[in-house]
């Protein structure tokens, strides 16, 4: 009922002064009888082909109308709704009986059909009971129609430059937005994209703030857009994007033109739907982060790797998946199998920063094993974690066993969305602790991407 209210606010002529007693009177029979008014003489403007909540106020004089309800007599080209409580009829917002001097409101949502022919009359029947009977009646209630431009600044929308990007290319770039009202049903679309190729968040026709539908009064947030380019000249484009909301029942739209710079095709590179892929990238990994590794032997190494085995148990495989390099408790065989295994403690490894746009579906996709002979124990580890700006979320652990477990390749793929916006990093950890125990781990063939997009 909440809304109600605020459509009031927001949209009729209706104040708290004392009103003139205007509009059809539907009952004036009887001495002493509920003499019942209807306070406008048409409904608060309506947008042609939008669902619109409108209040409707009542009065009544001389005696109380009780079980008072409205209900909407079938009219061409306007479609007619209850609240969800009632259903089949608007009762008071109050409560049911209308007492003279009072006045309250019925709700009613109503569509105005577009095509359908002015001027558009709303019949409803109000009926109720008082001290000499049942009355009801059907009264026409003309709707008022706005067809005035949406316009409104409910949200302000950044200008200026949007990003850059190379002529054949993929970007994600965040629009930034600021509430100046409290706005509800935030969406935002490229309505004039020019040369560019835009794809919106999960396969939806539009994009959405990154902190939800709603945009409050004095909160800036931001929503992702997909632009691709496909041998796009060099220059500085202009793009139209248009935010449309609500603000209490009015439907606004607002309009910001951006701009994006195409460079040649070995510009700045952009973004890409994939935002990380050590195959292609395996340098800038960090080995002991923090300095306080504790392993004397078998610490991260970004490498290929060689095979080691005992007694026909692989502990570490010869190859990585795709061939390229990958993270390894040191790669090179030794010696012998207990030459370059993990001992004494923990070692560590945290990937380059990988920055995930604001406001889309990211995955984590990697190969790794966990090796071990039968020397082990669940005090052995591997970990991985993925590092956010504000918190660390453990994604994998594998601990080890008092038995043989050979080195296998497996895949596995992690949903990143809860860090979207943010720049993150992927933590691996292995270590042997307690007894000496044979222990190996890799990870290789890190990918990180954005998903759920259209083709
Ligand atoms: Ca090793
Ligand atoms: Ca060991
Ligand atoms: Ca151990």
């Amino acid at each position: 009922m909440k809304r109600i209210i605020a459509c009031l606010a927001a949209g009729t002529a209706f104040t708290a002064t004392t009103p003139a007693l205007v509009g059809a009177v539907v009952d004036d029979t009887g001495i002493g009888d509920a003499v019942v008014t209807l306070l406008e003489e048409t409904t608060p403007p309506i947008y042609p082909g939008q669902d619109a909540w409108i209040a409707i106020p009542w009065t009544v004089s001389n005696a109380e109308a009780r079980e008072f309800r409205v209900t909407s007599v079938s009219t061409d080209g306007i479609e007619v709704g209850y609240p969800e409580n009632t259903a089949t009829y608007s009762s008071l917002y109050n409560d049911d009986t209308l007492s003279p001097l009072e006045i309250d409101f019925t709700a009613l949502r109503i569509r105005v059909d577009p095509e359908s022919p002015a001027p558009r009359v709303l019949d409803i029947t109000v009926s109720y009971v008082s001290d000499t009977g049942d009355y009801s009646e059907v009264i026409s209630l003309p709707v008022a129609i706005d067809d005035s431009e949406f316009v409104g600044d409910g949200i302000a929308m950044d200008d200026g430059l949007l990003g850059e990007m190379a002529s054949d290319d993929v970007a994600w770039f965040s629009v930034g937005l600021l509430g100046l009202e409290n706005s509800s049903h935030v969406e935002l679309r490229v309505i004039e994209p020019g040369p560019f190729d835009i794809v919106y968040p999960a396969e939806r026709d539009h994009s959405r703030p990154n902190l939800g539908t709603d945009v409050r009064q004095g909160v800036a947030d931001q929503a992702a857009i997909r632009f691709a380019t496909s041998g796009v000249d060099e220059g500085s484009y202009s793009v139209t994007i248009e935010a449309t909301y609500y603000v209490g029942m009015t439907r606004i739209s607002t309009m910001v033109d951006r701009q994006i710079m195409v460079e040649g095709s070995g510009g700045s590179g952009g973004g890409s739907d994939v935002l990380y892929d050590s195959a292609a990238n395996a340098g800038a990994w960090i080995i002991n982060p923090n300095g306080d590794d504790t392993a004397t032997t078998g610490q991260w190494d970004i490498t290929n790797p060689e095979e080691t085995s005992w007694q026909g148990h692989v502990t570490q495989l010869g190859y990585t998946p795709s061939g390229a390099p990958g993270v390894i408790t040191t790669g090179a065989a030794g010696s012998d199998t207990g030459a370059n295994d993990v001992d004494s403690g923990r070692t560590s490894a945290i990937s380059p920063s990988i920055s995930l746009p604001a406001g889309v579906p990211v995955e984590l996709k990697l190969a790794y094993y966990f090796a071990y002979l039968e020397n082990s124990s669940t005090a052995d580890y591997l970990r991985i974690s993925v590092v956010g700006e504000s918190e660390t979320a453990l994604l994998l652990e594998r601990t080890g066993k008092a038995e043989n477990k050979d080195a296998q390749w497996k895949s596995k793929t992690f949903d990143l969305s809860n860090f979207a916006g943010q720049d993150v990093r992927i933590l691996v950890e292995a270590a042997d602790e307690s007894n000496g125990s044979l222990v190996e781990a890799a990870v290789a063939d890190i990918v990180v991407r954005v998903t759920g997009l259209t083709p």
